[in-house]
């Protein structure tokens, strides 16, 4: 097994033990739990976690939603009915500030790991359908902010070990299709990786410049710059082949280079569940079903024709065995699992046991905790995969995957393109961290 390239801390053993909770004068016990209903960047209803601890530290946290959702994921419990067209969130706000606030008041807000799992334990199902993810991840990201606050510790420092962190290189997802965007392009998500510069800001900049350049490039071909649900451009091409080389046109126009080892490299999510159904894949691109191989044949030509380093969820998310054929022909790509792992510590250790895939993608509410998002970090990360910690199509203005990836070293963040401010507050986030820790700031993976 490879030596992990992370630095995953354990959230463990900093408290003390909440066997008993509610005994003792523990300023970092939590004192009061709290919840709201809050709307999401497509005005949808989403949960705020609000924690409060015995000296007073306070912590809030507000949890994102999938459009293009695993069938492994936790389950976000939605109300159903006719108000806010069936996505209300009422009963799951309903467990937080009943059951859920019972079972947490009194425990030590400084151990983590003890408190997802007592949510766990409490919840008593596999994928969280009694309280919902959307539940037990409000204040399980809350806790860790309150804790944060007690320490007197930026939320980065906080998870993290005390080794130096690392800024991430950011993909910026800068031309959407799929179930993202009304448009007939199949790949969901077409990203720009900089992978060649030396600090956040400046992979940042460059990033920024080829999204302007882009949509001038868009505009003067009349095309639409209307943008997707995560910021990018949404503009009708006819193949993908077509998009990678406009990209690859706006890159160079941009005055930055790009291949595989240049300024830049390209990246994808095609999502292909979406694309999937009896057996077969289906591309706007091709008239007639492709097999698994054959979408492997489509992917090994686009990665010869053009600088592709990564490509997400390629193939469907039950296709194992196509899996683990492109993990073996595609072995110099990431080849990163989104909707296959679903952030889930099993399926990731079968993809590592089977050789499917080589990169996770971490999503805190594909599961739910944050101390199970680290497990499964650790799990992939012992494993040599790369990680890349990731947003959700629908978003807030909360800003807690940011300082996850600074805290585990992941080297990577995927958070959209660098437009609409639930996008652009990760990205603020890591320019004030990166103020914070100074130039000398390392970016991206300890190794590619
Ligand atoms: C993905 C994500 C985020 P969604 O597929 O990777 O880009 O989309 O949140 O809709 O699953
Ligand atoms: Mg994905």
């Amino acid at each position: 097994m490879a030596a992990s390239s992370l630095i995953v801390s354990d959230l463990t053993g900093r408290g003390n033990c909440i066997d008993q909770p509610g005994k003792g004068d523990l300023m970092t016990a939590i004192r009061q739990i709290e919840g709201r209903m809050v709307l999401d960047s497509r005005g949808f209803p989403t949960l705020e976690g609000e924690c409060v601890l015995e000296d007073g530290s306070r912590g809030l946290a507000m949890v994102p939603s999938g459009a293009s959702t695993g069938e492994a994921e936790a389950l976000e419990l939605r109300d159903g009915g006719s108000h806010w067209g069936g996505k209300g969130v009422e009963k799951a706000l309903m467990n937080l500030r009943g059951e859920i606030s019972d079972l947490l008041l009194g425990c030590d807000a400084l151990d983590q790991q003890a408190i997802d799992q007592r949510l766990c334990e409490a919840d008593g199902t596999d994928n969280k359908s009694r309280f919902g993810a959307n539940a037990t991840l409000a204040i399980s990201m809350a806790v860790c902010r309150a804790a944060a606050r007690s320490r007197g510790l930026p939320l980065y420092r906080h998870i993290g070990s005390d080794e130096s962190p690392r800024l991430p290189i950011p993909l910026m997802n800068v031309i959407n299709g799929g179930a993202h965007a009304d448009n007939a392009v199949d790949v969901q998500e077409f990203m720009l990786a900089p992978i060649g510069f030396g600090d956040f800001p400046t992979a940042l900049r460059a990033g920024v410049e080829v999204y302007h350049l882009l949509k001038k490039r868009l505009k003067a071909c009349n095309l639409v710059t209307a943008v997707g649900d995560e910021g990018g451009f949404a503009p009708d091409f006819a193949s993908d082949e077509l998009v990678l080389e406009e990209l690859v046109t706006s890159i160079q126009e941009a005055g930055y280079t790009v291949g595989n080892d240049q300024q830049f490299s390209l990246a994808l999510d095609v999502a292909a569940s979406e694309l999937y159904g009896d057996g077969h894949y289906r591309l706007g691109s091709h008239p007639e079903p492709l097999s698994s191989e054959q979408m492997i044949d489509h992917w090994a030509m686009l990665c010869d024709r053009f600088p592709l380093t990564s490509i997400e969820d390629g193939l469907d998310e039950e296709d194992w065995s196509g899996w683990k054929s492109m993990t073996s022909r595609l072995s110099g790509v990431r080849l990163v699992g989104d909707d296959l792992f679903a952030t889930n510590p099993e399926r990731i250790t079968r993809g590592v046991e089977e050789g499917s895939a080589n990169a996770l993608l971490v999503k805190l509410n594909q599961i739910g905790t944050v101390s199970e998002t680290l497990h499964a970090i650790q799990i992939a990360a012992d494993a040599g995969f790369r990680i890349i910690i990731s947003h959700r199509s629908g978003e807030t203005e909360d800003d807690f995957i940011a300082d996850l990836a600074v805290a585990t070293g992941a080297g990577w963040i995927k958070t959209g393109a660098p437009c609409r401010s639930e996008r652009n507050a990760k990205y603020n986030r890591l320019l004030r961290i990166q103020s914070e820790l100074g130039d000398s700031a390392p970016i991206g993976p300890l190794k590619f």
